[in-house]
């Protein structure tokens, strides 16, 4: 088995924040993505994740040379601090364009905006030596079904997938479904549509999905069957760990918080398949609480990798031989307690 995989642990600067929410200001202080850096290998992280505005700050306004010459710096600080840039994904759903959608938007201008950051931001992750941007569809969606024309919609994805595919001949693109929030409905809800897309591509080899654990649970599915649906097509390009309780807002739990045997088996599903192995990484996209103290807050992101770990073990000892009997049994009365007593640390 895959017993001996060594995983790769990533999160973003915005996993370091000010412990903002809508209702209220913010709960720390502003902590420079400068120093978040110096935070990643004390804390058992070494890859980076970005928003292309993380590496290129004001970036719409900036030459693409002017923004080449920005990124190479912070390639040089990432080589300094012994980091790698895992992704590097366009922020496209904070402009004034993007209100209504980037890609899917009814306006020709609007899109035409996406475009051209989309350009950026590969341009912007090869200059910081990265393989793959990351397209979070946050608006691509509705707030009501009259709005826009779904089926025109999903032609616009896979178009601007094709033109990005041919735009750069190496670079891949990681589609992170989510079922809504900020819309009320999201076109790609799913790694079965992010999958679909892929395969509708003109090179779906360069397509793949990153998997997040909440957005999973939002749409009412179990995120270790969306892992194993994404890697049973090898379009598992990341997974963002989390937890969510329930069917409300994204929260951004820590790992394993809200749901201890989902956690596991999400674990279980990634060392099956060797997922690592090829250095993906394991990326946390977790959130401070915000009435947790201090700053900068990182204890979240220490537990939620301290964490993973523990149920890398816990994998590690699940008796295989007892698993397949009962399986063979179909005595899942048995498995269910077998697992369950595992996971509490007996048996
Ligand atoms: C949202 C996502 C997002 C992407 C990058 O849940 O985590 O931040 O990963 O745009
Ligand atoms: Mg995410």
């Amino acid at each position: 088995m895959s017993s001996s995989t060594v995983y790769r642990f990533s999160f973003g600067p915005w996993n370091i924040s000010e412990g903002a929410d809508p209702f209220g200001p913010d709960a720390r202080e502003v902590f420079p993505h400068e120093s978040k850096f110096a935070l990643y290998q004390p804390l058992g992280f070494e890859g980076v994740q970005f928003h292309d505005d993380d590496v290129v700050p004001g970036l719409d306004l900036l030459s693409p040379a002017q923004i080449l010459t920005q990124a190479g710096q912070v390639a040089t600080m990432l080589r300094n601090q012994g980091l790698v840039a895992e992704f590097v994904a366009p922020r496209l759903w904070f402009a004034e364009q993007t209100v209504d959608g980037a890609y899917t938007s009814n306006s020709a201008s609007d899109r035409q905006y996406a475009w051209e950051r989309t350009q950026r931001c590969v341009d912007i992750a090869r200059a910081v030596g990265s393989k793959a941007i990351v397209l979070w569809l946050a608006r691509e969606g509705t707030y009501i079904r009259e709005a826009k024309n779904a089926r025109v919609a999903y032609e616009r994805l896979l178009a601007l997938i094709n033109q990005t595919l041919a735009y750069d001949r190496e670079i891949e693109i990681w589609i992170e479904p989510k079922p809504n929030e900020p819309t009320d409905l999201a076109y790609v809800p799913t790694a079965g549509h992010a999958v679909a897309l892929a395969y509708a591509s003109q090179e779906h080899q360069r397509v793949k999905t990153v998997i997040e654990s909440a957005h999973a649970i939002l749409a009412n599915l179990d995120p270790s069957d969306e892992m194993a649906f994404a890697l049973a097509h090898d379009k598992l390009g990341s997974v963002h760990l989390n937890d969510q309780n329930g069917l409300k807002y994204d929260q951004d739990k820590n790992f394993g918080s809200a749901n201890l045997r989902a956690a596991f088996n999400q674990v279980r599903v990634l060392e099956e398949n060797g997922y690592g192995r090829r250095g993906e990484f394991v990326g946390l996209d977790v959130k401070a609480m915000r009435t947790q103290r201090g700053c900068p807050v990182v204890d979240h992101l220490k537990s939620s990798r301290e964490l993973f770990l523990r149920l890398v073990e816990k994998v590690r000892t699940y008796d295989r031989r007892l698993v397949q009997e009962l399986q063979d049994q179909r005595d899942y009365e048995a498995l269910e307690l077998y697992t369950l007593k595992h996971l509490l640390g007996g048996g």
